[in-house]
């Protein structure tokens, strides 16, 4: 399969929005949405009204990773953000910490498929793969946090790669019963890449080290952002 180059759009400069989507929108897959409630990680970052003002010029789907002590809150606010998307076929993923599922997984990961997304969940670096097995099997994807969740910028935590090369083996020895995507969230770069690719990743989330900080010109740092991506892997980026 390709890459999946999903963009973080909190690293994004937010005077020079909409000319950045028009060059996101031809050169990545996908828009992560980081929705932070002040309590699970202690910032404040992009709304569901910033995602719907995006869906009206995007062709993308939109991917919320929900650092939000209360994932089930603002599922049909997200849900209606990402409507003119989900009317086209396009759907969006909606992706709830594992941290703060227990004891209402099941309920809370078919909320989330009624709504018209694909459920994911996100799992903080110390978090084990044990803590989401009993409903992996039910997930569209599964983003592990190589940073503590909350902050751009952040350095690399290489402990989380033990984790994915477990789900990548997991997941290679039953394709029928788990279909989940492989997304590394934190420090996704060119000293990264290659070290995640080895190990299973097919997402990456693009921020301020692997994308935005190569160039001011935001094409030129796409141009960057894929040949690094390129050399590291060997993995075709378009
Ligand atoms: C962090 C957030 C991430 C960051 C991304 C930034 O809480 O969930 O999505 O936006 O990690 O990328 P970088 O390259 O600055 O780590
Ligand atoms: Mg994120």
């Amino acid at each position: 399969m390709k890459p999946i180059f999903n963009i973080s759009l909190m690293c994004m400069d937010f005077l020079d929005i909409r000319r950045q989507m028009q060059i996101s929108n031809r050169r990545a897959d996908m828009y992560h949405i980081d929705i932070m409630d002040g309590h699970f990680v202690p910032n404040i970052t992009l709304s569901p009204d910033l995602a719907r003002a995006i869906s009206g010029i995007s062709d993308l789907p939109l991917d919320f990773h929900m650092m939000v002590t209360d994932p089930q809150q603002y599922i049909a606010s997200c849900a209606q953000a990402a409507a003119a998307l989900t009317a086209r076929g396009i759907l969006s993923f909606y992706s709830p910490h594992a941290e703060v599922l227990s004891g209402s997984a099941f309920r809370i990961i078919d909320r989330i498929r009624a709504a018209g997304f694909r459920p994911g969940v996100a799992v903080n670096p110390e978090t084990p793969l044990s803590a989401v097995l009993a409903y992996l099997h039910r997930l569209d994807k599964v983003t592990f946090m190589s940073v503590d969740p909350g902050f751009a910028g952040q350095p690399f935590i290489p402990e989380v790669l033990d984790k994915v090369r477990e789900a990548k083996a997991l997941r290679d020895s039953d394709p029928e019963k788990y279909r989940f995507i492989i997304e590394i969230d934190g420090s996704c770069n060119k000293n990264t890449y290659k070290l995640l690719a080895d190990a299973g990743v097919q997402s990456f989330v693009l921020g301020s080290s692997g994308l935005f900080k190569n160039d001011p010109d935001l094409e030129k740092a796409y141009d960057i952002m894929k040949a690094d991506f390129e050399q590291a892997t060997g993995w075709p980026a378009t």
